[in-house]
């Protein structure tokens, strides 16, 4: 129950209209708690509806995605676009292909979307889209035809000034590059700034693809300065997944002093004491598209498990999720705990169930929740977007140390946050009211109802 009776009238509305949307309602949950802290000190948030109106989306895009295989069979997929909130810039979010998409997903991703955008500092809104397709198995051909039958759609409702797609799980370079290509030909016009993550020969950024394991290790890193006087030197660290966020927070990870020794895939993980060899498991995803049960047959010393949620049976001092939702419960936190761990930080959306960072608070574990932790890779998907509006581009370093910036003043702005409302060292809080306000002010200054 929510102390405030204006949330909870705003959350049961939010349950009642779509009761099968369990991971929307999950998100929207967590941030009206941290609201509720608040609320009563804003008494212009109810007068004006703002609350109402920021849990509803502005706009819900669902299409036909019908698609040619390579032996002449077509399939039909769903498409989406969730234009949640434009009210602090373009709409700006992800795409994810994976079968499990729905609306409840896309919904949950682009609410937490509006609040990440918002701590980035950027002129960016919230969106999130994809469709049901499996690119898993799938030819270069086939994924292709289904990208072009996918933007012959969506390429009504998106545009520089509009909305902005970029990837998600299941989508990466490939996928951006065959996006990129159907918008330009149906729109006779070359708009780099549409899409993010595209390839650095056409308008992409430096550093957008290492952003989003980067940012997460720059805001870890910062946390455990600021808030333990340690950092990741001589740190035991287990990443889950092995896709965009997981490889370059490995990497980065590791440069900062610390040894993974742990990655993971949908169908199990690997467990390296020797500290994971990066290259082996970059040839393995970004080389063949492989799995990773591979490395252990390449890498002496290492073992192979079958589950992938068993990657957290592995002691660690830093565990950074950066799978998918919910893959860590209350269950599995408290064997983290048990073992050790003094942080998590999320690199996936909402990887953490409830429960599970109720155990991690209650044990004193630092917790950086995702809207802040993974902001880095839309964050240079702005700063992608800026390159584009300028024709120019800056190096490699010029975006990291920009970058760096951007993790290292979220922190701060989260945590103080945090301790202005009396909850200090609760990120969570500081993450959903910081994310939050910005917004709220905006709908109030642009009289948006
Ligand atoms: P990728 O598709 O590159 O990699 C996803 C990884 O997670 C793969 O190892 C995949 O295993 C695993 N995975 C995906 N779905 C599941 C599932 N249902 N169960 C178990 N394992 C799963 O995606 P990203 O690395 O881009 O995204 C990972 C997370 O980070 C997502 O939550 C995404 O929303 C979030 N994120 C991504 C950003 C980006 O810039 N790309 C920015 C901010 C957040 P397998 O290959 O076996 O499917
Ligand atoms: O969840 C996310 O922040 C992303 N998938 C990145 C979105 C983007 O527009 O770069």
């Amino acid at each position: 129950m929510l102390k405030s009776e204006y949330l909870q009238r705003v959350y049961t509305q939010v349950v009642t209209r779509d009761p099968d949307q369990k991971e929307f309602h999950q998100a929207v949950l967590e941030v009206l708690e941290s609201l509720d802290m608040i609320v009563e000190q804003h008494p212009e948030y109810e007068q004006k509806g703002i609350i109402e109106t920021f849990v509803e989306p502005e706009r819900m895009i669902c299409f036909r995605v019908p698609w040619i295989d390579d032996e002449g069979k077509v399939h039909v997929n769903r498409g989406y676009r969730i234009q949640f909130s434009s009210a602090i810039g373009p709409y700006k979010g992800g795409l994810r292909f994976h079968p499990t998409v729905n609306l409840s997903i896309l919904k949950f991703l682009g609410f937490e979307q509006i609040l990440k955008n918002s701590l980035t500092g950027l002129p960016m809104g919230g969106a999130k889209g994809g469709s049901d397709f499996d690119p898993k198995g799938k030819s270069d051909g086939e994924v292709m035809r289904f990208c072009q039958s996918f933007m012959t759609e969506l390429n009504r409702h998106i545009g520089q000034f509009v909305d902005v797609p970029a990837g998600d799980i299941g989508v990466g370079a490939r996928e951006i590059g065959y996006l990129f290509g159907q918008y330009r030909r149906i729109r006779g016009s070359y708009d780099a700034g549409v899409l993010t993550g595209k390839g650095l020969e056409f308008g992409g950024s430096l550093v957008r693809t290492e952003a989003t394991g980067y940012g997460l290790c720059y805001l870890t890193e910062e946390m455990l300065k600021c808030m333990r006087n340690d950092s990741f030197q001589g740190k035991t660290v287990v990443i889950s997944g092995s896709g965009n966020v997981a490889i370059f927070a490995c990497q980065k990870a590791t440069q900062l002093g610390g040894k993974v020794v742990a990655m993971s895939d949908s169908n199990g993980y690997i467990h390296d004491p020797n500290g994971i060899d990066l290259d082996v498991v970059k040839d393995i995803k970004l080389g063949h598209r492989g799995r990773i049960k591979e490395y252990a047959e390449r890498v002496p010393g290492s073992t192979y498990t079958e589950g992938f949620r068993n990657i957290w049976n592995v002691p660690c001092d830093i565990a950074l999720p950066c799978a998918t939702q919910n893959e860590i419960d209350g269950e599995i936190a408290k064997i983290i705990v048990k073992n050790g761990a003094m942080a998590v930080a999320e690199g996936a959306n909402m990887p953490c169930r409830p429960e599970a960072i109720h155990v991690f608070q209650e044990a004193g574990l630092l917790f950086a929740p995702a809207k802040a932790a993974n902001a880095g890779g839309v964050a240079t998907s702005g700063l992608e977007m800026s390159q584009n509006s300028m024709r120019y581009s800056w190096t490699f370093e010029e975006v990291d140390a920009k970058l760096k910036d951007i993790m290292v003043n979220i922190f701060h702005n989260i945590y103080n946050a945090a301790e202005e409302c009396g909850h200090s060292g609760d990120l969570v809080v500081g993450a959903n009211i910081a994310g939050f306000k910005k917004v709220a002010d905006v709908m109030l200054a642009q009289g948006l109802i």
